[in-house]
């Protein structure tokens, strides 16, 4: 595929997502379950396109032609398996209640991905009454990957605006045993010491929509705590799941001082709609930084 190709495909299949639904307190209704340490419930959900859905997403859904795109991430791991449309319920600024067409787990789908839902359907209108919030009204579990099976039923989170640009909304330290070598993007090189994924809202190129490069990893910034208690700021050694039109970034790192967040300047990436990044700056989950505690 050429580049452009590949790139559309990416705005059919990965729509950006945004900080303020990222930073809201959650939302979690009573019968929310934890594991890990963590509350299930949907992290962000953004809405990416509307009604604007290429003639390619057909081949993704049918009949996703013109409709709207909002992916969603998810606090854990999902089980394909539990996961269908009708588990997910988006209200409009007004009230009204969609249903998505599909769901889809693409193309976050690497080993240690599987957290970012497509949703494709028609969930109301940027310029009128716009998608509100994205409840979890179905049985939708977790994979058991990191604590035990949890249900997602019964979440919700606040959709964030067409217009906003997108945002870190999730990082983890990769173990090393689950290290990317199945994975379509590109993995890291010999040597690195400690690997952390970076996932944002949704899919993230340049300006001119090629992929990161050299310039990009140069501006991520990955906070470090030094066995004295200190922190410090370093930058990746090298940039990976790179290639794979998904929303994921591998940070390369060539020291073992556990990370504890991860940040990005504004005004460098797009997301399909073409809107800008803004500074951004998220956890690394089970880690303790006081200036990202959601
Ligand atoms: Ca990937
Ligand atoms: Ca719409
Ligand atoms: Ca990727």
């Amino acid at each position: 595929m050429t580049n452009t190709k590949q790139w559309i495909l990416t705005a059919i299949v990965l729509l950006g997502l945004a900080p303020a639904a990222a930073q809201d307190a959650p939302r979690a209704e009573s019968g929310a379950q934890a594991a890990n340490g963590e509350t299930a419930r949907p992290l962000s959900a953004f809405f990416g396109l509307d009604n604007a859905l290429p003639a390619m997403a057909n081949l993704l859904c049918q009949g996703a032609s013109g409709q709207d795109g909002m992916p969603i991430v998810l606090s854990h791991t999902v089980d394909a398996e539990t996961l269908q449309a009708e588990d997910f319920r988006i209200v409009t600024r007004s009230g009204s209640e969609r249903t998505p067409i599909c769901s889809t787990l693409r193309p976050a789908g690497d080993p240690g991905e599987l957290r970012t839902v497509l949703l494709i359907g028609e969930f109301g209108d940027a310029a009128g009454d716009p998608p509100a919030r994205v409840l979890v009204s179905g049985d939708l579990f977790s994979d058991g990957v990191t604590g035990d099976p949890v249900n997602f039923r019964g979440t919700e989170t606040n959709v964030t605006p067409l217009d906003a640009g997108p945002s870190l909304v999730f990082a983890e330290v990769v173990a090393e045993d689950r290290s990317s070598t199945e994975s379509r993007g590109s993995s890291c090189p010999e040597g690195i010491q400690q690997v952390v994924r970076a996932t944002w809202a949704g899919g993230v190129r340049l300006p001119d929509g090629d992929d990161l490069g050299d310039a990009e990893r140069a501006l991520y910034r990955v906070t470090v705590e030094r066995p004295d208690g200190s922190t410090d700021e370093i930058v990746p050694a090298a940039l990976a799941d790179l290639g794979d039109n998904d929303n994921n970034h591998l940070l390369c790192l060539d020291t073992s001082a556990p990370a504890v967040s991860v940040s990005f300047p504004g005004g460098h990436l797009v997301d399909p709609n073409r809107d800008l990044n803004p500074d951004t700056r998220v956890a690394v989950s089970g880690s303790e930084d006081p200036r990202t505690q959601r």
